[in-house]
């Protein structure tokens, strides 16, 4: 056994000890952790372009940065992102977008899209053994140029977007029948006025009835699950979006539907990891996209700060991790971008684990006897816990390289692969 291998368990052999002290099972734990998937957002490997010939990302959004080696190709994609999971502990899920079709030179328009069009995606991830979500694209198309989609006023151009909603439904389904793991499919449309809208309430009419429309479309709920997400403001909506937190909140809960929630989506100091516990008691599931706000941007890579470590906290506290779905969202083209993946990812795994780790249940019971001094004390306490030593233990377990290791083969790959695109 190598020294360093030797050292990584003795660290662990001695964590568990103190986690046990306080009846925490690091074993259980680290089985736990291992039935969770990420579903990690492939649009961070292209720059969120996408195979359909375009060049221009809108709705709203923006990457900059242009690190060399960006996928160009479906190939180049999927090579990048098996490499990202090869050093993820775990087994995930890929997170793919209507425009990353394969219509091997066919042109089918988005509400022509069909399963057929992404066997390649299924193809793949059958032989990785992992999941794959999806989202319809509402962007970076010509019937979405001037900021509206399913709310727009005129109806055949929402009758589009209708249609390109049910077919994404239908490859939802798709993905989740083959893949053997339920699809989350996920609504965001763009809809939104730069400058301060007469009205408010009609476009918010039409985007309630299209998203009616799309889900009477008789769809297997066993493999495809439906979530829906709004958003505070984007890049020419600054002053109204259609689909606000408040309209999708509703929504889901009205129509029982998954409702998603954006790390990034909120006024700066409002935590999604609150609205964790109040929206579970009125929908049965929650999609969450992990991604960091910075200024006016919503999608900066997701690093270990307390946000992050509070929405994980919320999610194990409640109990609640078989009823969230966690995904990813952010782009960043300034950087390797399966680095971006591997950290964003690797954090995720690391917030939930020390979530994991902590002994709630004396918490909980501080808290009901109003011991309010221990609750403090111990969850400040538990913050220098040798819970990074479980992780490195977990790596190894998984087979995935230990602490910064991942990074020497992220740089050979640039060097072997990306550099030469
Ligand atoms: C945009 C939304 C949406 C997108 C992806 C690409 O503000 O967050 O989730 O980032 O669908
Ligand atoms: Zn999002």
């Amino acid at each position: 056994m190598p020294d360093d291998q030797k050292a990584i368990e003795s660290s662990y052999e001695q964590a568990k000890a103190l986690y046990a002290k306080w009846g925490v099972d690091t074993d259980q734990v680290l089985d736990q952790l291992a039935r969770i998937r990420v579903s990690i957002n492939c649009w961070q490997g292209d720059d969120v372009r996408g195979f359909e010939g375009s060049d221009e990302l809108t709705g709203g959004i923006q990457v900059t940065g242009n690190y060399p080696g960006a996928a160009r190709t479906p190939d180049e994609l999927r090579q990048d992102l098996a490499k990202a999971l090869s050093l993820i502990p775990g087994k995930h899920k890929v997170n793919i977008h209507a425009m990353y079709a394969e219509t091997k030179g066919a042109k089918a328009d988005r509400n022509e899209l069909k399963p057929e069009h992404f066997q390649n995606w299924v193809e793949w991830a059958k032989t990785l053994g992992i999941g794959l979500d999806f989202n319809p694209t509402y962007f970076s198309h010509p019937l979405s140029d001037d900021g509206f989609t399913l709310s727009h006023q005129d109806p055949k151009i929402r009758q589009f977007w209708i249609e390109h909603g049910i077919a994404c439904r239908h490859i939802g389904a798709y993905f989740g029948r083959e893949l053997g793991v339920p699809c989350v499919t996920n609504t965001w449309v763009p809809d939104g006025y730069k400058d301060l809208p007469a009205d408010r309430l009609a476009p918010r009419r039409r985007l309630m009835e299209s998203l009616d429309q799309i889900l009477a479309a008789d769809v297997d709920t066993r493999h495809n699950i439906d979530a829906v997400e709004g958003k505070l403001f984007g890049i020419g909506s600054e002053s109204y979006v259609v689909g606000s937190n408040d309209f999708y909140l509703a929504y889901a809960a009205k129509n029982n539907v998954t409702l998603c929630l954006d790390a990034g989506h909120f006024h700066p100091t409002e935590s999604i990891a609150d609205k964790i516990s109040a929206a579970l008691l009125f929908v049965d599931h929650l999609l969450l996209h992990v991604s960091r706000p910075v200024r006016w941007d919503s999608d900066h890579v997701v690093v270990f700060d307390d946000e992050l470590q509070r929405i994980m906290e919320e999610i194990i506290r409640s109990g609640v991790s078989d009823r969230v779905f966690i995904a990813l969202d952010f782009f960043d083209g300034s950087i390797n971008r399966i680095a971006a993946w591997t950290i964003g990812t690797r954090n995720t795994l690391k917030a939930l684990l020390k979530a994991m780790l902590e002994p709630t249940a004396v918490l909980k019971e501080y808290e009901a006897k109003g011991d309010l001094t221990s609750r403090l004390a111990l969850m400040e306490e538990l913050k220098s816990y040798p819970w990074a030593a479980v992780w490195d233990y977990y790596c190894l377990r998984q087979n995935v390289p230990v602490r910064d290791q991942w990074l020497a083969e992220v740089k050979r790959y640039e060097q072997e692969v990306l550099l030469k695109r």
